[in-house]
């Protein structure tokens, strides 16, 4: 019956909501926007190299661009639902499950999407992603989430040689997704999810532009060169929109969905980072997804070393396109808010904090990765026992997170929104 409400409603005026206007608020007010899903892109390839071969040229040079913001600090927070977990946290800023896929065990919930919260200014959604409609479930779930039009497998011409490893290879998708952009309706909201960067990284050799990595992954090796291929594709649909006309009055986003190599590979990653091993705190580290926001002429463009994530997403938007999130119900902050909460969660309850990184319960100093030492005092019996004040702060923290998580779970599984208006005036 919605009995926990308030309490989730209080939560979020005290903890998360701002009362600042951003400095971006509306910076975005009526741009189509072009929002690219780059398929298991982790931040460690951002400006590194192979053996001396650039990994993403095309996203290095976006980083220092004018016009671009780039977080190099920002966390992907999926778990099973990996794909439609990003989805999940991008259009609702609530926390996927800890277990299965809300694609699927609640596409039939109420929810109030950046869809449909866009529906405000007219935006016109669709999403553009050649596979068969119902991975993930994601036919069902746009109809929950409002999406208006779904440009699945079937809008695409996929042959044998335009398709390698899950299906159509990425630059030809892109390149045939531009006719339907330029018919829709405007302002539009678009999604493009990429699909060539995915495990287990197969490329034809035409389409390798760098050799593969040497350790006893294969997954790790071949991953480089199927990340080299999705950075062309993404510059290459920068040079077809602007084309077609189509870059001037748009926002582009780029966000990693999720990480692409997992903890199986640690060795081969190690090996490949130069380190002794992936400790537990490099691992939070490597969670780390490349996420950008491209405005065409803006010239303000940095990069943020604020610690963020995909949960930031929702508001970040909204208020760029002049949308106001008042009483809407979400778990992140406007990015370009100084008052933010301070930390991100992991769905299976580590966090990132500006000054801890905690997994497993365990918690460590973010610059120094330095396990911080849970003080016990037992020799010094003239003065009391005290707790360390980090431990103290970073534990107060894992409350938080818990806390929110629990609140999230609770929308989620008892479809809460439904007892919400969104329309009345607060
Ligand atoms: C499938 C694609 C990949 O449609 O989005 O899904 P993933 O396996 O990465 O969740
Ligand atoms: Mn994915």
């Amino acid at each position: 019956d919605g009995n926990e409400l308030p309490e989730i409603q209080d939560y979020i005026e005290e903890n998360i909501r701002s009362n600042e206007t951003s400095d971006l608020f509306g910076v975005a007010e009526d741009k189509n926007v072009i929002f690219i899903w780059a398929e298991s892109i982790q931040s460690f390839v951002i400006d590194n190299d192979v053996y001396g071969q650039e990994i993403t040229p095309f996203l290095n040079s976006l980083t220092t661009d004018e016009d671009t913001y780039y977080f190099e600090n920002f966390y992907h927070q999926t778990e099973q639902g990996k794909t439609s977990d990003s989805e999940f946290l991008i259009e609702n800023s609530l926390y996927p499950l800890s277990r299965g896929a809300a694609f699927f065990t609640h596409a039939q919930n109420e929810y109030h999407g950046l869809s449909e919260m866009m529906k405000e200014k007219d935006y016109y959604s669709a999403v553009f992603h050649a596979n068969n409609k119902s991975f993930w479930n994601r036919e069902q779930m746009y109809d929950s989430l409002k999406v208006d039009h779904f440009y699945g497998q079937d809008a695409y011409e996929i042959t044998d040689e335009n398709s390698v490893g899950w299906g159509l290879k990425d630059k030809p998708f892109f390149e045939q997704s531009i006719k339907y952009l330029q018919s829709l309706e405007e302002p539009y909201y678009s999604k493009f999810i990429t699909l060539t960067n995915h495990f287990p990284f197969e490329l034809d050799e035409e389409d390798k532009s760098i050799d593969p990595y040497d350790s006893n992954s294969n997954t790790l090796n071949n991953f480089f060169p199927t990340v080299r291929y999705m950075d062309e594709a993404i510059e290459l649909f920068f040079d077809q929109l602007k084309d077609a006309g189509l870059y001037e009055d748009s926002v582009i986003v780029i966000m990693g969905d999720h990480d692409g190599i997992s903890a199986n590979h640690n060795k081969a990653m190690s090996m490949y980072l130069d380190k002794e091993e992936i400790t537990p705190f490099d691992y939070v580290q490597l969670q780390r997804v490349p996420f950008f926001i491209h405005i065409p002429g803006h010239g303000e463009g940095e990069i943020k070393s604020e610690v963020s994530g995909q949960i930031d997403v929702k508001p970040t938007l909204l208020h760029m396109l002049g949308i106001e999130t008042d009483n809407d119900i979400y778990f992140g902050n406007d990015l370009f808010h100084n008052d933010r909460k301070g930390y991100i969660a992991l769905r299976n309850g580590d966090f990132i904090s500006d000054d801890y990184v905690s997994t497993s319960g365990v918690c460590y100093d973010r610059k120094t990765g330095e396990a911080i030492e849970v003080v016990e005092n037992e020799a010094e019996t003239e003065t009391e026992s005290q707790p360390d004040e980090s431990t103290d702060a970073c534990a107060s923290i894992g409350e938080k997170v818990e806390k929110e998580m629990g609140y999230s779970d609770d929308l989620v599984y008892g479809d809460l929104f439904r007892f919400i208006d969104f329309d009345q005036d607060n």
